[in-house]
């Protein structure tokens, strides 16, 4: 499983909210190139990046932010948060940017959200933000009436390869992650699913990566210092091979051939780690 350290933007600053409540903003950097190289020093490969502001006004503020994340890191740029237009789409990837997310515009606009698929392919991804049951929009400062399994059989169905789903009413909350909903998920649908809220401790990196799960964020954890983002990384995919070396996720396999995350290990030799075993996905990472 991959670990997706996240970094969510307000005001050229990375800042964590509670549940997702502009009115419980805590700033914790603020110059947010400094926690991205944080991330990559403590050997994550991928970050998770959110527009605050964005997702609320359907606008790109902090897009240079975000340029200046994927030009200065090797990390994997994920990036949400306000992307309604083609022409948004083109200036994240311009700017270096490895996958968009769509969430508001996945629900409003689905003539949009097909066009960017054929365009992109697997380099859109779309965010499913739950609270109560329904999917929420636009800074979750609104609900849609869209379910969350209407809405993610409509995604398998439109060629969606990866959601984000996050638990609103775990997210910032620190109280561990939703492991039955991502348990249920995963064997629900084939596409690639990164859980996303109150991921809080290695436990629960570990109980999500047993899962097969393709990824998991993580967020205030991180910041509070809670979770020690080194060993997350290694929880996240520090497994075994069959061979019984162990596998650092990015970096070289024991083989001596390089090895990257979510791709099958260059040797060829199977997995032995439970993700495998346990969801047949055969997902690396
Ligand atoms: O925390 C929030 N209020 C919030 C947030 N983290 N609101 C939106 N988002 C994220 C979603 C998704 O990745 O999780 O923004 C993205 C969706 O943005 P949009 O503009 O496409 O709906």
């Amino acid at each position: 499983m991959i670990l997706f350290p996240a970094i969510d933007l307000y005001e050229k600053k990375a800042v964590r909210l509670l549940k997702g409540n502009y009115d419980n903003m805590v700033i914790y950097n603020e110059h947010p190139l400094e926690v991205a190289r944080d991330f990559e020093g403590c050997g994550a490969t991928h970050v998770h990046v959110v527009d605050l502001e964005g997702a609320k006004e359907g606008t790109t503020p902090n897009l240079s932010i975000v340029e200046e994340i994927a030009g200065k890191t090797s990390l994997f740029v994920e990036v949400g948060g306000g992307i309604r237009s083609m022409e948004t789409v083109e200036r994240y990837f311009s700017a270096g940017v490895s996958r968009v997310i769509l969430g508001t515009a996945a629900v409003k606009d689905e003539v949009f959200l097909r066009e960017a698929v054929d365009r992109y392919g697997e380099k859109i991804a779309v965010g499913a933000d739950v609270r109560n049951g329904l999917i929420a929009i636009k800074g979750w400062l609104e609900e849609s009436s869209v379910t969350l399994d209407g809405f993610l059989e409509r995604m398998q169905g439109i060629g969606i390869r990866n959601v984000i789903c996050t638990d609103i009413s775990r997210d910032g909350a620190m109280e561990g992650a939703n492991l039955e909903l991502y348990r249920e998920l995963s064997l629900k649908y084939s596409m690639d699913i990164t859980a996303s809220g109150g991921v809080s401790s290695l436990e629960d990196v570990e109980a999500l990566s047993r899962m097969g799960l393709y990824g998991a964020i993580i967020g205030k954890a991180y910041y509070t210092g809670a979770v020690d983002l080194r060993e997350a990384v290694k929880a996240a995919c520090g497994r075994e091979y069959a061979c019984g070396r162990e596998y650092a996720c990015g970096k070289e396999y024991a083989c001596g051939k390089e090895y990257a995350c979510g791709k099958d290990c260059a040797c060829g030799e199977e997995r032995a780690c439970e993700t495998e075993r346990i969801s047949g996905k055969g997902r690396a990472g």
